[in-house]
Parts: C-alpha cells; sequence; structure tokens
C-alpha cells in the first residue's frame, strides 16, 4: 500500500517559453545528425563513458516503475569474437533463405549481409536484455509492459550515445537466443538487441536515405 507519505515534492525546471522552442529546436536539430553505423573505429571508449551512457538509459520510464532491463556491455575480445560468430551463423542463414524477397530488396540500400565484422571491431557492445519476471531468492514477482519499458530505454541508450560523440547501431542478430547463451544469463532475461558503440571510422560511410517529414508522422487535433 502507498500513502501521502511516499511522495516528495517535484522540482520543476523553469523554462521560458523562448527558451523551451529553442532548445527544443536545437534538440532536434542535434538528434537528427544521429545515424546508425556499421563502420567503426578500434579507437577505445572508455568504461566510465558506457556507464553514464546505461545510467541514462535506465532513467527510462517504465511499467510500474519495475525496471525490466539488463544493459550487458561487452569489451572482453574472446566474448565478442563468440558473439560475431554466432551471429554471422544465424545471419547466413537469414540471408540465404530465411529472409524472403522482398525484405532482401528492402535492405538494399544499406548494402548489408551477412559479415558482421564490426562486432569484433567496435570496442564495445551493449546486449540490451528484457527481464520477463524477478526471481529474487526463490520467490518469483512480475514485471509489466516489457516490450514498450525496454524499448523506451533503448531509445534513451541510443540518444546518450548520440550526445556522448559515440556511435552505434541497433543490431538485431535473429533469432537472438544464442546472446544470453555466451553471456551466462538467467533464463528470466531475454535479449532484445545488440548495440556495437564506439567512434566512426575515418573512411565511415552511410546509406543516402532520408526521413519522413513531420506531416507524414504526425497528426494533429487542435
Ligand atoms: N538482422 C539482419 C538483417 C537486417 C534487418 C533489418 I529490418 C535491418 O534494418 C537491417 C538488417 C542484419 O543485421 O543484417
Amino acid at each position: 500500500m502507498s500513502s501521502a507519505e511516499d511522495f516528495i515534492p517535484y522540482k520543476r525546471q523553469e523554462m521560458s517559453e523562448e527558451e523551451s522552442i529553442k532548445n527544443s529546436a536545437s534538440f532536434y536539430e542535434f538528434m537528427n545528425t544521429r545515424r546508425s553505423l556499421r563502420m567503426f573505429s578500434d579507437k577505445p571508449v572508455p568504461k566510465k563513458i558506457i556507464e553514464n551512457i546505461i545510467l541514462t538509459a535506465s532513467t527510462a520510464p517504465s511499467g510500474a516503475n519495475k525496471q525490466p532491463w539488463i544493459f550487458n556491455a561487452i569489451s572482453n575480445k574472446e566474448i565478442k569474437h563468440k558473439i560475431r560468430i554466432a551471429a554471422e551463423e544465424e545471419e547466413y542463414k537469414n540471408y540465404n533463405g530465411r529472409m524472403n524477397e522482398e525484405w532482401l530488396e528492402d535492405l538494399k540500400p544499406f548494402a548489408t549481409d551477412w559479415n558482421k565484422e564490426f562486432l569484433e571491431i567496435a570496442p564495445w557492445l551493449i546486449v540490451v536484455s528484457r527481464v520477463i519476471y524477478n526471481e529474487v531468492e526463490g520467490q518469483k514477482s512480475s514485471n509489466y509492459y516489457i516490450n514498450e519499458s525496454v524499448g523506451i530505454a533503448t531509445g534513451m541508450l541510443i540518444t546518450a550515445i548520440h550526445h556522448a560523440g559515440l556511435v552505434g547501431l541497433t543490431h538485431t542478430p535473429s533469432p537472438m537466443g544464442f546472446l544470453m547463451n555466451v553471456l551466462n544469463r538467467p533464463k528470466n532475461e531475454r535479449a532484445f538487441l545488440l548495440i556495437p558503440i564506439g567512434y566512426a571510422s575515418d573512411d565511415a560511410m552511410i546509406p543516402n536515405i532520408s526521413r519522413k517529414k513531420l506531416a507524414d508522422v504526425s497528426v494533429f487535433y487542435e
């Protein structure tokens, strides 16, 4: 049971309307420079940055504040190698039979294939996982809106990666059950996304694609 005593005053951030308009516009401009990248430099990234972006992601709202996420951060070379090999095994099957013609056609602008070299070049991999229930000393308890919660947290992670001057790729090797095995995670965790993180390589190239316009992604009822 909750009671009024469980509440604390909210500290409002004071911001004028003018400042708010300016901030929202400049934040949009900044976020619009974010791109998913497959060409990483092997330049190391300090662990402190990874910790900070995980802390940022973990400020996300979640069902009943259960925070049903784990961010598995990997810089260990042997583990990255194992992940690359297992991911490529699955992706080889995807590109050679499991994905249909339409899907392969849709992926052409990205020039992707089963080769996932970037999984070993990027200095860090973050495997985001969903905690589908909690278990503490044999006592099970529920989490709620897990996909929504972990999706929001991952979006905030991606934002934090960009804000730290780094690049990432939302990678979905599939099926990705192998990730939990390689990382030796407990049975209440499910892999959600694999995000290589680092600096862009000097010769990094990105697909020449565009974002939808405001009118294409919004409907206003005024
Ligand atoms: N998981 C594969 C295929 C892939 C699928 C989509 I949808 C993409 O936007 C990109 C890739 C791969 O990572 O290559």
